[in-house]
């Protein structure tokens, strides 16, 4: 089978079809890394340049991501099972007071999707929980979602955390609808992505790939 279908079909968002996909390339002999790397990651890439473009839309977004991650549980066993070697680990997270999760998720999906580990802790997420999981995993980068004004301060309490916490210093990058570029370095966050896709070019220059 030729790659370039289950890309497409990671660009048209139909998630039973990539699965599908995925599968069948298995069975005919394709490694897990290379369907990772060669259809899905590829698909993904080409998803977050038409939303860059204005072509595709969050909806699209969704579903491409949505189809991605389908095809990740057929993988994911192998990958596991193999040397595989992710990107970087990210510990994602809605912090506290929170409770908005799509556009996080979505993060979280692409960032997946590039390669990327993603330990996702859900939403509501105390600053103490973020400082615990990146001592128990040692990830490079954690990820902080906020949609309300009102739970912009959680943010900073958060970063304030795991700069305490230290010795290693992990890297912040943060977004959601309230967030700006100025607001993350007024907390001393390492950087702001207004979107999924550029959370992910974000997320590769802060582990220098
Ligand atoms: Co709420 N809500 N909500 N809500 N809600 C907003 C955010 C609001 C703007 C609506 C409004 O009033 N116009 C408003 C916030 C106002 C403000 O603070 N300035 C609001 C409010 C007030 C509330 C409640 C307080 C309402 C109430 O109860 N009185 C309440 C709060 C609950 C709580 O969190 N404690 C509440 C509740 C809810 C629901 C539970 C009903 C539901 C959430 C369901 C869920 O997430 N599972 C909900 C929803 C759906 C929304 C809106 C309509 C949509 C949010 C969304 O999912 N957008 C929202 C209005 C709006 O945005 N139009 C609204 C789609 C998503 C893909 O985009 O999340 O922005 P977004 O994510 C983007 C980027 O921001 C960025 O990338 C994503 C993809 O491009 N991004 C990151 C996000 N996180 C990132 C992290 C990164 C990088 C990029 O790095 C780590």
């Amino acid at each position: 089978m030729d790659l370039t279908t289950i890309k497409q079909a990671v660009i048209e968002g139909d998630d039973k079809q990539v699965a599908d996909l995925a599968r069948r390339a298995l069975d005919e002999g394709h490694s897990a890394e290379s369907v990772l790397n060669d259809a899905l990651i590829v698909g993904m890439g080409e998803v977050g340049a038409l939303f860059e473009q204005g072509e595709y839309f969050v909806p699209e977004l969704l579903l491409s991501a949505r189809a991605m991650q389908a095809a990740m549980e057929v993988l994911r066993p192998l990958l596991s099972a193999s040397s595989y070697q992710p990107l970087g680990k990210v510990v994602m997270g809605t912090v506290q007071g929170d409770l908005h999760d799509i556009g996080k998720k979505l993060v979280a999906m692409m960032l997946e999707g590039s390669g990327f580990e993603v330990i996702d802790l859900g939403t509501d997420v105390a600053p103490a929980r973020f400082v615990e999981i990146v001592e128990e995993s040692g990830a490079q980068i954690v990820g902080l979602s906020a949609l309300l004004t009102t739970t912009l301060p959680a943010m900073e309490a958060t970063v304030s955390a795991l700069r305490e916490a230290g010795p290693v210093r992990v890297k912040v990058m943060i977004g959601g609808a309230p967030v700006t570029s100025a607001y993350a370095q007024s907390i001393g966050a390492d950087g702001y992505a207004p979107d999924a896709s550029s959370a992910v070019a974000l997320a590769r220059r802060l582990v220098g790939k």
